[in-house]
C-alpha cells in the first residue's frame, strides 16, 4: 500500500476543507493526488512551536490509520503582540476573531507579523516524522479585507503585496503563501 501510493496520492488528515483546497492544488501541479481524511482527529498538543504540534498529531494519526499521512499545522505570529496567537491560532480565532485581534492591534504602529506552516510526513517506512517549513511576512491590516479564504486571510497583508490574502483567489494565495512553500518542499521530497 504504502509503495502504491508513494509519489502519486497524499493523505491529508485535516477537518479544514480550505486548506485541504489549497494543499490539493499546489500537490496536483508536481502529479500528487490528495484525498482528505477528515474523520482522523488527531489529538492537537499544546506546544509554543508548531512543528512540534505537526510531529505529535503526524504520530496520532498514523497510529490511528497505520497509513503514509501528512498533516500541516500552521499559525499567525504577530509580533508586537510576543508571536501570539502563534501555536494558539485555532482556539484565538474560534474565540475573540478577526475583530478581536484586530481590537488588540489598534494604535499598534509595528504591524509585522508572519504565517507559518509545517508539513509532517510519517510512513509505515520511517520512525518519525519528516518536516517541511514554510513562512511568509507580512502585515496586519488595519481593517478586515477581502471576503476570500478563510481564517485570519482578511487582515494579513503578505509583504511585497497590495493585497490581502482575503482578497486573494486560491491560485493567487498559492503563488506565495506559507502553505504553498511548505507542500511544494514536501511534494519534491514525495516524488524523490
Ligand atoms: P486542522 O484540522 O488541519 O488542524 P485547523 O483549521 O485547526 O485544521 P491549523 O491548526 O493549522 O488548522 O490552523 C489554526 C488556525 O489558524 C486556523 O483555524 C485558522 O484560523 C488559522 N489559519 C491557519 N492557516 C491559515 C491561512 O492560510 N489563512 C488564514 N488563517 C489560517
Amino acid at each position: 500500500m504504502t509503495r502504491l501510493l508513494k509519489g502519486r496520492i497524499a493523505l491529508l488528515a485535516t477537518s479544514n476543507v480550505h486548506k485541504f483546497n489549497e494543499a490539493r492544488r499546489i500537490l496536483s501541479e508536481h502529479g500528487i493526488a490528495t484525498a482528505m481524511l477528515k474523520n482522523i482527529r488527531a489529538v492537537e498538543i499544546q506546544d509554543d512551536d508548531i512543528e512540534n504540534i505537526a510531529k505529535a498529531r503526524a504520530m496520532n494519526a498514523f497510529e490511528k490509520c497505520r497509513l503514509p499521512i501528512v498533516v500541516e499545522d500552521a499559525g499567525l505570529f504577530i509580533r508586537k503582540l510576543a508571536n501570539f496567537p502563534g501555536p494558539y491560532s485555532s482556539y484565538v480565532y474560534r474565540t475573540i476573531g478577526n475583530d478581536g485581534l484586530l481590537k488588540l492591534m489598534e494604535n499598534v504602529p509595528d504591524r509585522r507579523a508572519c504565517f507559518r506552516s509545517v508539513v509532517a510526513f510519517l510512513s509505515p517506512m520511517i520512525h518519525t516524522p519528516i518536516c517541511f517549513n514554510g513562512e511568509v511576512e507580512g502585515r496586519i491590516t488595519e481593517e478586515k479585507l477581502g471576503q476570500q479564504g478563510f481564517g485570519f486571510d482578511p487582515i494579513f497583508e503578505p509583504s511585497h503585496s497590495s493585497k490581502t490574502y482575503g482578497q486573494m483567489t486560491v491560485e493567487e494565495k498559492n503563488q506565495l503563501s506559507h502553505r504553498a512553500s511548505s507542500f511544494r518542499g514536501f511534494a519534491k521530497f514525495y516524488k524523490g
